[in-house]
This record gives C-alpha cells, structure tokens and sequence, in this order.
C-alpha cells in the first residue's frame, strides 16, 4: 500500500512539474485543469468564428497573424452559423459566443472558457472582451516563439490539452505612465498598450499634465502646448546632488494622435483614463497662462516656467473664477476625446503657501465658510467632482482629496500607503490601490549599486506580488468598494522608452497577477517558475525586461571563533551561484556556493552571480567587500537602540561591512538618539586606532554628529577618553560619507566606546523644522 501511495505521489509530482512547466498563463487563471494531449496546429487547422460578427472576426485575424508570421501557415477564417457545444472538433480553433451561463458558470464581461484537446480547440465567452482575454491565454499556451518577428524554424506549434475557465478577481487592473516628466511617442503608448492586453491589463491611466510638462493638445489654449510641453532642461541626478542637464525636452499629443490611442486601445479592451493635475503640480499651465496663478509672478520672483526640476511646487492653480472657467473648458475638450467614464484630476501634493499669502483666497474662504486651505482644495475638487458629475463623468482623485472632506462622487486612488483606500471605503467611496510601497515601480528593483539611477525606494519583485489589495481592515461590504489596483510608473529618472519597460518588466507581471488571480492561489514560487517561460516570451517581443531578479543578495553573520560568514541567496531557486574571492568576475567555472556560506578572514570582495544550469549568467554581478579587523565578528552594547536602519544583521557595526553612500540600508541609524557603543574585543590588546564613518546628508534629514569622543578600558567600568573631535555640522550637508580615525595607542584595552553626538532637532530653515535629526554610523573598525 504504501509502495502505490509512494509511486502515485511521485506521479502526482512529475505531473504537476509538467503541469507548471506546460501551462505558463499569466495571470494564472483561476481554473485549469490540465489534459493528456495536445492539440498541434498545421497547415489543415481552420479557425472558425461566429457568422457576422465584426467583434470576434478581428481576433481571429490576430491569431491568423501571429502563426503566419512564426510558422508560415496561413490559416483560413471560416463563419459558421451553428453555435459551438463547447466539445472541440475538425482540427479547428473555435471562437464560440456563449450564453451568460454554461458548464454551470454565470460568465461576466471579462469571463471565458477555453478547452484544448488533441481534436481542437474552443474558446468562448459571452463578450468580445471575454474571447479577447481567451486569445490571450490562448497565445501563452503557445511555444513562446508564438510572439516573435519573424519566421521560427523548427518549433512544434502544439497547445497542451486542458480545460481553463477563468475569470478576474478585480475590475481595475491598471497601469499608470508619466509622460509629462518624460514624454513618450504614440508608437510607444499603443506598444505599452498591446502589453498591457497581454497580461489582461483593462486600464491605462495616462498621466498627461505636471509640472514639468503639459502634454494634451486644448485647442481653446494653444500656449499649453506652445509654451507649456518645452521645458529647457532637466535635473539630473538627486536632490542632494544634482545639476541641470542642459538638454531640451518637448512633446505632445495631438487630439488626433489621442483619438488614435483611445481608439486602438479600445480594440485592446482597455479604457483610458486621462489625468489633468490640479490644483497642484500645475507649473506647466502657469507657465502658458500666468493669470492661472495666485500672483502675477511665481513666488520665487520672475515669471511661471516649465520646470525642469523634480518635486512639489509651491505655485499652483488660484480658486479663481478664471481658472474654473479654464479648468473646465479644457476638461470639456477632455472628455470629448475620452470615453472613458472615470476623469482623474490630481489632488496630490499642493503646498498652501501661495493660498495662504493670497488676498482673494483668505477673503473666498471667509465667504464659504471654509475653515482652513484644506476645506479650499476640498471646494476646488467638490467644484469639478460636481462640473464632470453633470457631464456623466465621475473623478478619481490621489489621496490627498481626503483631506478638508471628501467630495461626493469622488474614487479615491490611495497612494501614500493604504490608509487613503481604507478611509474612502469606510465613507462608502470606492477606491483603487496603488501604495508606493508596492506599486510605485520608479523605485529600485534590486540593489541600487547596480542598478540604473532611480528615484529612491526598494521594491523587488518578490514584494510587489506579496501585496494584498483588499484591507483587512474593511468588512465584507466595504471591500466591495477596492475597485483593484495600478502600478505607477512616474518617469522622473526614465529618459527612454527602453528604460521604461526595464522598471515595468517583470513586476507589472506580478500586479497583473494579483489583479486577476484570487489571493488562494498566490504562490511565489509556482509565479516565479511560470515567469521563466514568460521571460521567454518578452525576449521574442523584444521587451527590454529587467533580470535583476536574478541578482544575488549577500547577508554576513558572525560564527563563534568571530569570523565573516557570507550568505548568498538568489531568489530564483534553480540558479547556480558562483563566486569568487580574489575580486575577479565569477564565470561559469568560479566556485559554486553552498548553503553553509563563505567564510572571510582577510580583506577582500565576495563576488557572485546566478547561472543556470546550462551556464548562462542570469543576473547581474554582486560585488561585497569585507574589511577584517579586531572588532570584526565582536558584540557590543548600545545605550540607544536604532531605529528602521539596522546595517543589515544584529551586530551592524562590526560585520565587516561599510556603509555605502548609495544605499541607506547598509548604515546603522538612530533617530534622534546618540550613538553610544561600547565594543567588547574579547580579550586586552594592543589598539592602535578606531576608525569610523557618518554620514551627511540634509535633504534626507540625515546629519552629521555635533560631537565624537572616543573612549578605551581593561575592564568595562573604568574608561579612559582618548579624543573628543568637535564636528562643524551643518544644515546644507550634501550627501557624502565621512570617514574618521582616532590613533589610540593603548597596550592593554579589552572595551572600546564610541559616543557620537545627535545633531538634535532641525533648524529652523530646514524643511523638517523641529524634527529630529537622523544619525547614521557605519563600520567601526578597531586596529
Ligand atoms: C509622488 C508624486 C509624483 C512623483 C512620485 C515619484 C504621487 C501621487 N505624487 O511624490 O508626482 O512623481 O511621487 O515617486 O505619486
């Protein structure tokens, strides 16, 4: 018995292996129940589609005209008359139109049925939109090969047999592009567009006007384009330390050219919502139309210019009947062109400065009763939620729009973290989830080190798909109102169309999958395996995908005799790590890792990378250098513990590792608090110097100590100073490391303290007035 239980588990698990390898869809499809067989398409297979129907009669040609391109066969499109009884037959791909119920399914909108057998294939829905997505999936159960340019030699044309009914788990699946920092061509949105179809994408949310660029042709106000799409230069760099790149940067789009996409879209099911910013992030209209603003000059002095600086602004849209009547003039060229229902309006990030200087906003806020310039932006959107309500349009607004109340028939699109989405539906608003710690894909996808300069932030792929839309806060009923979720992709620091794509590929692939697949069915690893074949298919598009998700990631810890031991890890579970230890690039011959780490005694780098099986490098090269010295590996106390920044592992500040410039996650921080440690070296020594670094960076509200006094003892209770340095800190502190050294000269010294100074609250002039300062230590090395 157990023998048969044995040999049906190990069948059971070959199985499922092939399954996963078979049946490569994402989004995973709610149900599919894999078949023996496959169904192999020739030159003899035929599509058929429904008599008349201008709806499906475009699929089939996509379909024609993906095989014709790949395998050369010409397929012929017949109509039929008889509706199909879901069985497939005749060596044909049916497209059959369904009822709203069958096979015991009440099949919605974005609903199909897709059966696959060595006899042939039916696909069937009760919408054009439904057998669009079954094409889809349809596609994905074909060799990857299916989604290249040109002719594939030598590929088998075969679709594994199964049954598939699928369905979503959420109605807004959308992804947002800036084009306003960055602009990007038609031929570029309709590419983002057909991507976005592939993995079952139904919104793009198209970010039009900023800042830095307003990118919509109003006929009525011909300087939006003329003056407001040019902007002279952009920043380049961070904001701690940047420069102008001297470099012009213009475009728009045609009202024709919008048509064009919200048409070709609308062929891909996926609606198009505009974004018009106000009241904030408006620089670009004020710079076309200056009487827009409060003053009749920005209030830095000197007229309204496109900017090319990232951020927020202090000018903004006025409340101004002028500005009404613009507002609304432009969104009613808008929605002409947008048949979408929702109108998104901005509402984020508008400084009150200018309102709060301004004569005719203190007296309009007196005349409504409007108790501070909160309750004024709150009656800006309240004026346009009621201006697009009567047009049958309804607003979706960013967070902020919570703020001073919120308007009646506003969505909420929560931003700065889920709490926006929580309120809105606890108000019986709906809301659609975008949280920058999940969906904000401008932030770094692996190790900033070796990544392309991005906007800040950490979110690898594995944490994208970890999210979970829908609160647990909200009751049943509430989240009803978690319309979905969108991947943001704002384009500060993404210049072309191909770095675009590297941010999006693969995570967009997992929000996809979260927005389509119920939470049972989450799995990483089952996500990751289909991701490989996918991978695949993106390379036959030509898609420039990021493979940082083969990145090695290293941790260090210490073993009892106090030495490094470095960890590797990469998150695809089938790579090989090779290593090396001589800093030289790990190749397909470097060592192979094992789990019980590399150990380090001397000074040097740990370099690794993820192959495959075949010997192919994966991901990209991690380089980790280790400084060995008397306090490497040894435990220490801290008077004050840090906070958020921990340098990684438990003993930081002894792991042999040195905080990088470029990545706050390798320093150890305190927040408000001094830094006060006291290094046990395990036995009396000879010390000849200590060595540590800070770092300054004020535009993160990082500062640097006021005061460092460094102290030695044989015993741990009686303590003699060394040296007090005095540090000249300072509120401008651009982002730089300071590395420092006190000779010590101590024959016999077992403790060494190190007490560093917090600077103390911020200074008055600096944007984080009053808070505390951040201190951050890393590396203290004992020689
Ligand atoms: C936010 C801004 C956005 C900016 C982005 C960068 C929103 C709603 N507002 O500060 O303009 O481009 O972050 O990550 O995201």
């Amino acid at each position: 018995m157990k023998k048969i239980l044995g040999f049906l588990s190990l069948l059971i698990l070959s199985f499922s292996t092939i399954a996963q390898k078979k049946y490569t869809i994402i989004p995973k499809p709610l149900e599919l129940t894999p078949l023996a067989g496959e169904f192999v398409i020739d030159a003899k297979t035929k599509i058929v589609i429904p008599k008349g129907s201008a709806e499906i009669r475009p699929l089939a040609e996509m379909l024609a005209e993906r095989v014709a391109v790949t395998s050369g066969v010409t397929l012929s499109i017949e109509e039929s008359d008889a509706p199909s009884n879901l069985v497939p037959a005749n060596k044909a791909i049916v497209f059959a139109p369904l009822k709203a119920k069958a096979m015991n399914k009440t099949l919605g909108e974005e609903d199909y049925i897709l059966k696959a057998d060595a006899k042939g294939i039916v696909i069937a829905a009760a919408t054009g939109k439904g057998e669009f997505y079954a094409l889809q999936s349809l596609l994905q159960l074909l060799p990857p090969q299916i989604f290249s340019s040109s002719l594939e030699k030598s590929v088998k044309w075969s679709v594994p047999a199964c049954t598939i009914f699928d369905q979503p788990r959420y109605g807004h699946r959308g992804s947002m592009l800036d084009v306003s920092r960055h602009f990007f061509p038609v031929s570029f949105i309709k590419r983002h567009i057909d991507l976005l179809a592939l993995h079952k994408m139904n919104r793009f949310h198209w970010h039009l006007t900023d800042d830095q660029g307003w990118r919509i042709e109003i006929k009525k106000y011909p300087k939006l384009t003329e003056v407001g799409s040019k902007r002279k230069e952009s920043m380049k760099g961070h904001y701690n330390d940047w420069k102008f790149d001297g470099t012009p940067h213009e475009g728009f789009y045609t009202q024709e050219e919008i048509k064009e996409v919200v048409a070709y879209a609308q062929k891909k099911f996926i609606t198009v919502i505009p974004e018009i910013e106000m009241p904030g992030h408006a620089l670009a209209a004020l710079a076309s139309y200056p009487e827009l603003g409060c003053t009749p000059t920005s209030l830095k002095g000197g007229p309204y210019e496109v900017t090319g600086i990232w951020g927020v602004h202090d000018d903004v849209f006025c409340p101004t009947e002028t500005t009404f009547k613009f507002l609304e003039d432009v969104l009613t060229e808008v929605i002409e062109l947008f048949p979408s229902q929702y109108v998104h309006i901005g509402g984020d990030e508008c400084p009150k400065i200018s309102w709060q200087k301004s004569k005719f906003c203190q007296d309009l806020m007196k005349k409504e009763g409007l108790k501070d310039e909160h309750e004024l932006q709150s009656y800006f959107i309240k004026h346009f939620d009621k201006f697009l309500t009567s047009k049958g349009k309804k607003i979706i607004g960013w967070d902020e729009i919570l703020e001073g109340g919120i308007s009646p028939n506003a969505t909420i699109m929560s931003w700065r973290g889920v709490e926006g989405g929580i309120a809105a539906a606890k108000q019986n608003h709906d809301a659609i989830m975008t949280p920058t710690g999940f969906c904000y894909l401008d932030y770094y996808q692996s190790d900033p080190t070796t990544e392309p300069l991005a906007i800040g932030g950490y979110l690898p792929l594995e944490k994208v798909y970890s999210y979970e839309p829908t609160p647990k806060e909200l009751t049943p009923e509430q989240a009803k109102h978690i319309l979905g979720l969108q991947a943001n992709l704002w384009t500060e620091y993404i210049a072309t169309t191909s770095h675009v794509e590297y941010m999006l590929y693969p995570r967009i692939c997992a929000i996809a999958e979260i927005g389509w697949s119920p939470a049972k069915h989450k799995n990483y690893e089952d996500f990751t395996g289909r991701l490989k074949t996918h991978f695949e298919r993106l390379k036959y598009l030509a898609v420039n995908y990021a493979k940082s998700y083969y990145d090695i990631t290293a941790s260090s810890s210490m073993n009892e005799r106090s030495q490094v031991i470095v960890k590797l890890q990469s998150a695809d579970k089938d790579a090989v790590i090779r290593y090396t230890v001589d800093g030289s690039e790990p190749t397909v011959s470097s060592a192979v890792y094992k789990p019980t780490g590399v150990v380090i005694t001397k000074d040097g780098s740990v370099r690794a990378a993820a192959f495959s099986s075949k010997g192919e490098q994966l991901g990209k090269v991690l380089t980790k250098y280790f400084y060995i010295n008397k306090a490497t590996g040894r435990k220490y106390t801290l008077v004050n513990q840090p906070k958020n920044y921990t340098g990684g592992e438990t003993y930081g500040l002894t792991n042999g590792v040195k905080g990088e410039e470029a990545n706050s996650a390798t320093w150890v921080g305190f927040e408000g608090k001094d830094l006060d440690i006291t290094i046990d070296l395990g036995q009396a020594m000879e010390v000849g110097k200590v060595s540590f670094a800070f770092m300054g960076a004020s535009a993160s509200w990082i500062m640097l100590p006021t005061e460092v006094e460094v102290f030695v003892s044989e015993d741990g209770k009686n303590f003699k100073s060394v040296k007090k340095i005095q540090m000249a800190a300072t509120a401008e502190q651009s982002r730089s490391v300071q590395q420092l050294g006190v000779a010590v000269d101590a024959k016999k010294a077992r403790y060494v303290r190190v007490f560093a100074k917090n600077y103390g609250k911020l200074p008055a002039h600096h944007q984080g007035s009053g808070n505390p300062a951040w201190l951050f230590v890393d590396e203290i090395s004992v020689e």
